[in-house]
């Protein structure tokens, strides 16, 4: 990439819009913009004070013909997105206007800007860290007002002021260690290896923590992934529709109804969810039935949590159990659906024995009934505290949300364990050097700080153009 030039690009969806905007970033984005422009006053953007917003017309300079009637913002350098000046012209949203006016500011001497580049040069011009730059992205993308709050955060820098802090104090022990590299005549004192150890241990456990945001953070921003399955018949069809509000599976009063998955999206306080109905467990009676079972045991698989029906109008069956039994390893919330039928005749056949065995299965036990709506205010509760049992408490924390931050986080600690083993073995100073230098890069790289242009076409190449 060449930073010298100036680049364009069409910044706003396409589509028609009340307005669209061409952005021009770049030493020459004035004078470019100023070639186009035309003010009925007479004005130029090359002599009107920054961040203003002027009125005119955007002129095909070689024909002289109009293209469009706009509103221009001139931003000069250091203080915009890009810290280079920027010029925004703000044209009526359809396609074409928007087209030409990129097309003018092309032949003016502008180049089409790569995905991403407006914020790769806010990166690599120092006015955003690599983690910051990524939120971007991430504000663009959230799905929920939770995502956006985390995305924001990153954006304002928290990840990135806890990442530096973290670097300062290995870079602290980093340099002690080194001292007795310098000096191999000397070992290193009891005291200060114990308060070393404490040290790294300190930056252990924080380390954990960030890591252990990680999952609750990844909720938010892909959605919390919950399979509703069961023997057939039992309501499952029945409390997608009845979580959904709407009517979106087929159901029926025959068992085998539901044959392939159905997934939606949901949101429950601020939690996205992709849900997802199954077919009916149970020995298959033909081709189609059989791959529909197949499919609800993937689901299970891929599942963050299983929300398990069981029919509680009728004693709970062999099949129940062997439902149960499938989903024994994940995090799992029983319900016992259709109530509203359980009469006290019924409510008999479940015994305390029957609970108590249902629980062993599942500490989150719940009646509900899906077509009168009864327990699912508290099924909503009982998901969202299922997966995000200490959320309160983590909100004050720093999240991790992005996969590549969460690597890079791994390695560290990884790195830094060995550290300590090698410290506990006694081995040579060198190597303990090594780890804590692997960790401090490791960490580096979540922020930009030991960054590869590899990584970075890899993070800007999945920002729409324009951004
Ligand atoms: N009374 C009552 N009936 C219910 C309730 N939930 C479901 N049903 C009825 O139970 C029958 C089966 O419902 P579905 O939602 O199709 O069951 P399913 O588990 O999806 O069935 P398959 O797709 O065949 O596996 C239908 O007749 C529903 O109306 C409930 O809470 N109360
Ligand atoms: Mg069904």
């Amino acid at each position: 990439m060449f930073l010298g030039d100036t680049i364009a690009a069409i910044s706003t969806p396409l589509g028609e819009g009340g307005i669209g905007i061409v952005r021009l970033s770049g030493k020459d984005a004035i004078q470019i913009a100023d070639r186009l422009f035309r003010s009925p006053k007479g004005k130029t953007l090359s002599n009107i004070p920054s961040h203003r917003i002027i009125y005119g017309f955007i002129k095909d300079p070689s024909i002289g013909e109009t293209v469009d009637e706009v509103l221009v913002s001139v931003m000069r350098s250091p203080n915009t997105y890009t810290k280079e000046d920027i010029v925004e012209i703000n044209c009526h949203g359809g396609m074409f206007p928007l087209r030409k006016a990129l097309e003018l500011a092309i032949k003016e001497g502008a180049r089409i800007a790569e995905p991403g580049e407006f914020t790769r040069r806010a990166f690599l011009n120092g006015r955003l860290d690599l983690s910051e730059a990524e939120a971007v992205l991430d504000l663009i993308r959230a799905k929920t007002d939770e995502s956006r709050r985390i995305a924001l955060e990153q954006l304002k820098g928290r990840l990135s002021e806890k990442i530096i802090n973290l670097r300062d104090r290995l870079t602290g022990q980093c340099a002690l260690i080194e001292a007795y590299i310098d000096f191999p005549e000397e070992d290193i004192e009891f005291d200060s290896k114990n308060a070393m150890i404490e040290s790294i241990e300190t930056i252990l456990s924080e380390l954990a923590s960030l890591l252990k945001s990680y999952d609750e953070g990844r909720f938010f921003r892909e959605g919390l992934g919950v399979a509703i399955v069961g023997k057939p018949n039992v309501g499952k069809s029945s409390l997608l529709n009845a979580l959904l509000q709407k009517d979106r599976a087929i159901v029926t009063e025959m068992p085998g109804t539901t044959r392939d998955i159905i997934e939606e999206c949901l949101n429950i306080n601020g939690l996205p969810l992709r849900i997802i109905d199954t077919a009916g467990i149970r020995e298959a009676h033909d081709m189609a039935e059989m791959e529909g079972v197949k499919r609800s045991l993937r689901a299970i698989e891929d599942a963050d949590l299983v929300i398990v029906v069981i029919d509680g109008s009728e004693p709970i069956k062999n099949e129940d159990f062997e439902v149960l039994g499938k989903v024994k390893d994940k995090n799992t919330i029983v319900t016992i659906n259709k109530s509203d039928l359980i009469s006290a005749e019924l409510r008999k056949y479940r015994s305390a024995e029957v609970t108590a065995l249902l629980l062993s299965y599942s500490p989150r036990l719940i009646n509900i009934s899906a077509t009168r709506g009864d327990g699912l205010d508290k099924l909503r509760q009982v998901i969202f505290d299922s997966c995000l049992k200490d959320w309160k408490e983590q909100r004050e924390g720093i999240i991790v949300t992005n996969l590549r931050h969460k690597i890079a986080i791994r390695s560290a600690h990884d790195s830094l364990q060995n550290a300590l083993k090698a410290m506990d073995t006694e081995q040579p100073v060198e190597i303990i050097a090594l780890e804590l230098r692997d960790a401090l890069d490791r960490l580096g790289e979540i922020v930009g700080a030991v960054t590869t242009d590899d990584i970075l076409n890899r993070i800007f190449s999945d920002f729409c153009i324009g951004k």
